[in-house]
């Protein structure tokens, strides 16, 4: 049986809580199209692309939209979201989410970012946190969004780990279901705590110690 080598951390709702601005970006555009939108609806949004949240967004609508409109409605959201991301600073993580990373990386495991989000290099950028990772792929680098486990996939390769000895860390069910799809063990938080594909779950990543995670592998 593998060690654990690697843990590969989703960036939105697992390091750093953008997942709130996607959900402003979201309701916004929902709003000016008079479309029903609210935090639940957000939650199907989690892991998944953009261009796909935007047809789970528009399920409701009573008309159909051209695809130059969808382009212009996710532009428009992205637009918003970017603007909300500039107050990000160094700091703002996830409670325990930097504090569990030194000590993984303290205990020689490596350390990845595997997030569906195009907006990934920036946010790592404004959390002070871009070179942190000793690998990231993110939704610049890949054809298949989450649950496809193509990203994750990437991010192991990068690192040159298996994904028998990586860890997966997910707030998002379509993020577990890309775990699971691609053979790695997964820690369920926020969101995603509770799901029973998931090998541990925790509210958040402030209980929870490098032990606790290598002991999945002993
Ligand atoms: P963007 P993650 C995901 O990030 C978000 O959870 C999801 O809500 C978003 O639609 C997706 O990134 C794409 O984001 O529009 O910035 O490219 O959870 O995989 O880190
Ligand atoms: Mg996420």
């Amino acid at each position: 049986m593998s060690k654990l080598e690697a843990v590969i951390f989703d960036l939105d709702g697992v390091i750093v809580s953008t997942d709130h601005y996607h959900y402003l970006g979201w309701k916004r555009i929902a709003d000016e199209e008079g479309i029903p939108f609210d935090e639940k609806k957000n939650d199907r949004l989690r892991g998944v692309s953009r261009m796909e949240s935007l047809e789970i967004l528009l399920e409701p609508a009573t008309r159909t939209y051209s695809e130059a409109e969808k382009t212009e409605l996710a532009t428009r959201k992205n637009d918003v979201y970017r603007d909300l991301l500039r107050q990000l600073k160094p700091g703002d993580t996830l409670p325990g989410a930097i504090e569990l990373c030194d000590a993984l990386r303290a205990a020689e495991v490596k350390l990845a970012i595997g997030s569906s989000s195009r907006n990934s290099p920036a946010i790592l950028e404004y959390l002070g946190l871009d070179g942190y990772f000793h690998a990231t792929a993110d939704g610049n680098d890949i054809r298949n969004s989450k649950p496809d486990p193509e990203v994750f996939l990437l991010a192991a390769e990068r690192l040159g780990v298996a994904p028998a000895a990586a860890l997966v860390v997910e707030d998002a069910e379509a993020g577990v279901s890309a775990a699971v799809n691609g053979g790695f063990k997964c820690l369920a938080v926020g969101a995603a705590a509770g799901d029973e594909r998931a090998h541990l779950s925790a509210p958040d990543l402030a209980q929870l110690t490098a032990r606790d995670l290598q002991r999945l592998y002993d």
